[in-house]
C-alpha cells in the first residue's frame, strides 16, 4: 500500500510542461483553434502555472525557440517565478525554416549548417538568461529517397555540428539529443534511434545525454528496455512523455497504454532515474488537438503521478527473490500486483493533506479559469506550432 516513504518520494516529482501544449495544434489535415488559447509566452506560462497550482506536479515550463521568442528572457523568467514556476528546457527548432528543407546540422552546405549551429548558440544565450539546464535538440533532418544524400557523411557532419554546440554550453548546462524513427523524413532520419543518439552524445562528453520521446518508436518497441539500458549507461537525460496508438500522436501520456507507462516508470525507479538528483528530466511533449489544453495537461501529469506511485509499490525484494528462484509466474504476479493497485484514493487524500484539491480535474472545471481566459483572450494572434 502507499506508505509515507512512497509519498515522500512522490513529493519530489517534477514534471515539465511544454509551452506549446497550450497553443493551437493539429495535424497536416486541420488545426482546430480553441477559445482562450494563449497569444504569447506569458499567457502560456500562466496556463502552465494553473496546472501546477492544482496538482503541485508541474513547477517547470519548457520553452521552444522561436515559438517563445521574447525581447527580454530575464523578464520572462521573473514573470514565471512570480507564478511559482521555473523556465526549464530550451528546445531548439531547425525544422521550420525554408533553408532547412534538406537538413540543418547535417546539411551538405556549410552555410546552412552554420546557420543551424548559430541558432543553437542563440538558444544557449536564452538558457543563460533563463537559468535553464537543458538544451534539447530534436532534428527533423533526414532524406526521403535512397541515394538522395550520403547518409554516412551526414553522421559525420552531425557529429561536427554537435561538437561546436557542445563546446558552447556552460559547466552547469547539458545537451540532450532526441531521436525519432520517422517523420518528417520518410526514408531515413539522421537521429532515428537511441543507438545513434547514444553514439553521438558519447562522442561529445559527460554533459550530453539522450532524450527519449515515448512516441518516437516503431509499434511494439520495448521502450522500457531502452530506458533500462540508457540508465545503465548513464545517458538518459530526459523524457518527452506522450502516448500513441499508431504514430507520433502526442496524446495524453498513459492514455493508450497505461501498463507500458507503468513498465517504463518501473525501470526508471529501478534504475535510480527517479528523484531530484537523478539527472532525468520528466517532460511532457504533447499536443492536444481536440481536448481543452489545460485539463489535458492536468490529466497527463496525474497519469504520470499515478503510474509512478504504482511503480514505487513494486515489492522489489520479493521480486528479486522470485526472479532468483526462476519463479516465472510468481515474479510476474508480484510485478502486476503493483500495477493493479488503484492508488487514486490514497493520492486524493494525500493531496488534500498538502492543501491541494483531491481531484484536480474537477477543481479546474469548477475554477472558472477556462471561462475567464476564453472571455479575456479575445483578439491578437493565438499561439500555435508556427508551421
Ligand atoms: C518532434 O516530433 C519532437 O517530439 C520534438 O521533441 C518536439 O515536438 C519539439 O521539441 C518541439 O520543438
Ligand atoms: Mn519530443
Amino acid at each position: 500500500m502507499i506508505n509515507d516513504d512512497i509519498l515522500d518520494r512522490l513529493a519530489t516529482q517534477v514534471i515539465e510542461l511544454p509551452s506549446w501544449a497550450f497553443g493551437n495544434s493539429g495535424t497536416r489535415f486541420k488545426v482546430f483553434a480553441q477559445a482562450g488559447v494563449p497569444r504569447n509566452p506569458r499567457e502560456k506560462i500562466a496556463d502552465a502555472a494553473k496546472v501546477n497550482e492544482l496538482t503541485g506536479l508541474a513547477p517547470k515550463v519548457a520553452l521552444q525557440i522561436p515559438w517563445d521568442k521574447v525581447d527580454d528572457y530575464a523578464s520572462l523568467r521573473s514573470y514565471a517565478e512570480d507564478f511559482g514556476v521555473e523556465l526549464g528546457t530550451v528546445n531548439s527548432n531547425t525544422f521550420q525554416d525554408d533553408d532547412y528543407k534538406f537538413g540543418s546540422l547535417t546539411h551538405w552546405d556549410p552555410r546552412i549548417r552554420q546557420k543551424a549551429i548559430d541558432h543553437h548558440f542563440d538558444c544557449i544565450d536564452v538558457m543563460d538568461a533563463t537559468g535553464s539546464r537543458d538544451l534539447k535538440i530534436w532534428l527533423a533532418d533526414g532524406t526521403n529517397y535512397p541515394g538522395q544524400d550520403d547518409i554516412r557523411a551526414r553522421q559525420d557532419r552531425l557529429a561536427d555540428s554537435l561538437q561546436q554546440i557542445y563546446a558552447r554550453i556552460g559547466d552547469d548546462q547539458r545537451l540532450v539529443l532526441e531521436y525519432k524513427f520517422f517523420e518528417p523524413a520518410f526514408y531515413h532520419m539522421d537521429v532515428p534511434d537511441w543507438g545513434t543518439a547514444y553514439t553521438q552524445v558519447l562522442a561529445l562528453g559527460d554533459k550530453a545525454h539522450v532524450c527519449l520521446d515515448t512516441g518516437h518508436h516503431a509499434p511494439g518497441t520495448n521502450i522500457e528496455f531502452i530506458v533500462a539500458q540508457l540508465l545503465r549507461l548513464g545517458r538518459l537525460g530526459s523524457f518527452d512523455f506522450n502516448s500513441r496508438f499508431y504514430a507520433d500522436d502526442d496524446l495524453i501520456v498513459g492514455s493508450a497504454d497505461p501498463f507500458q507507462l507503468f513498465r517504463i516508470l518501473y525501470e526508471v525507479v529501478r534504475g535510480d532515474g527517479f528523484g531530484p538528483d537523478s539527472g532525468v528530466a520528466f517532460m511532457l511533449d504533447q499536443c492536444h488537438n481536440i481536448e481543452k489544453k489545460i485539463p489535458g495537461q492536468i490529466r497527463s501529469v496525474l497519469n504520470v503521478q499515478e503510474m509512478t506511485a504504482r511503480a514505487l509499490l513494486v515489492d522489489r525484494d520479493a521480486l528479486a527473490t522470485a526472479q532468483a528462484a526462476g519463479d516465472v509466474l510468481g515474479a510476474h504476479e508480484i510485478f502486476n500486483d503493483a500495477f493493479y493497485t488503484d492508488v487514486r484514493p490514497a493520492l486524493a487524500d494525500w493531496r488534500e493533506k498538502r492543501g491541494l484539491p483531491a481531484n484536480p480535474m474537477k477543481a479546474y472545471a469548477a475554477s472558472g479559469y477556462q471561462e475567464q481566459i476564453e472571455a479575456d483572450r479575445v483578439g491578437g494572434e493565438q499561439a500555435g506550432w508556427g508551421a
